[in-house]
């Protein structure tokens, strides 16, 4: 068996099947990791979650949720300020299977572990200051705000926006959920102690600041397993530090990347440029 760690689809349906035919991907021996953004930008975002939901229900995949995850709940649940005119969420919203493509979408978790491998999942990193435990239950805390019937109110109302910048332990209530959502799902940069800044989103570049992509600092207190993320395209294919970049930007025509996780493998095929959208690169996370 095989676990494959496949990175941002962001609708790319056409490139997901391309990729899996590449690295001959067999449905019964095989799991696939998705690492979140499933969905929009792209223009096959209702295949690509239906295509996910599919293999997990079959309990041959797993996937962790991202921020454009997150944006395809809220859209669904009518939080209009954030629906843009980059979105291709329309096709989803107005599918038969909606609702419970939705039900299914906002029960998933932010982190995932391997059940063998010291290896964990997440959409866009760690905290350094967090342990792997820590994580795993912080992540906790978010999914099960997720699967509570009233979960529409957290999203509509309390989940959105960039505060805290810092962690403590002593958080509570949305304040603290809110955090554990930006940095799972959103975090590139942040400070020694997980202070997060979002205003940053170019490739790193040997500054001095003291904002840094949050997987280099020295004291990282996760770096016992080996961490999968997506999330940031302009990154490219880093393995180091502990951590596995696997956004290679398939969405503005750049590589959709498969990493075998027993093998240490990484696979990559070409995007095609249709996937890539109108837009200004990063001009919106
Ligand atoms: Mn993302």
């Amino acid at each position: 068996m095989t676990t494959y760690v496949i990175g941002d689809l962001q609708g790319c349906f056409d490139e997901l099947q391309a990729l899996l035919e590449y690295i001959n991907y067999k449905p019964d021996n095989d799991h696939l990791w998705f690492v979140g953004d499933i969905v929009n930008r792209g223009p096959k975002s209702l295949e690509c979650l239906r295509f996910v939901k599919k293999l997990h229900d079959q309990g041959k995949a797993d996937m962790v949720l991202g921020n454009h995850d997150f944006h395809l709940l809220a859209a669904y649940s009518g939080l209009e300020k954030f629906t843009s005119k980059s979105d291709t969420l329309t096709q989803i919203l107005e599918a038969p299977d909606v609702d419970k493509l939705i039900d299914w979408l906002r029960q998933q978790p932010l982190l995932v572990t391997h059940p063998v491998f010291h290896a964990i999942m997440v959409h866009a990193g760690v905290p350094p200051q967090w342990t792997i435990s820590e994580a795993q239950s912080y992540a906790k805390e978010v999914q099960q705000q997720l699967c509570r019937p009233d979960w529409q109110d957290f999203l509509v109302n309390h989940l959105f926006g960039s505060e805290p910048k810092n962690w403590h332990n002593s958080l509570t209530g949305y304040d603290r959920l809110r955090y554990i959502v930006n940095a799972f799902a959103r975090m590139r940069y942040c400070d020694a102690n997980g202070k997060l800044e979002f205003k940053l989103k170019s490739a790193p570049n040997n500054n001095q600041s003291k904002y840094q992509p949050w997987f280099v600092f020295p004291k990282r207190r996760n770096k016992d397993y080996e961490v999968f993320f997506g999330h940031w395209s302009t990154l490219g294919a880093i393995d180091a530090y502990h951590v596995h970049a696997t956004d290679t930007g398939c969405l503005w025509g750049g590589k959709m990347t498969a990493y075998a996780i027993e093998s240490k493998q990484r696979f990559t095929i070409d995007c095609q440029q249709h996937c890539k959208p109108k837009l200004k690169k990063n001009s919106k996370q």
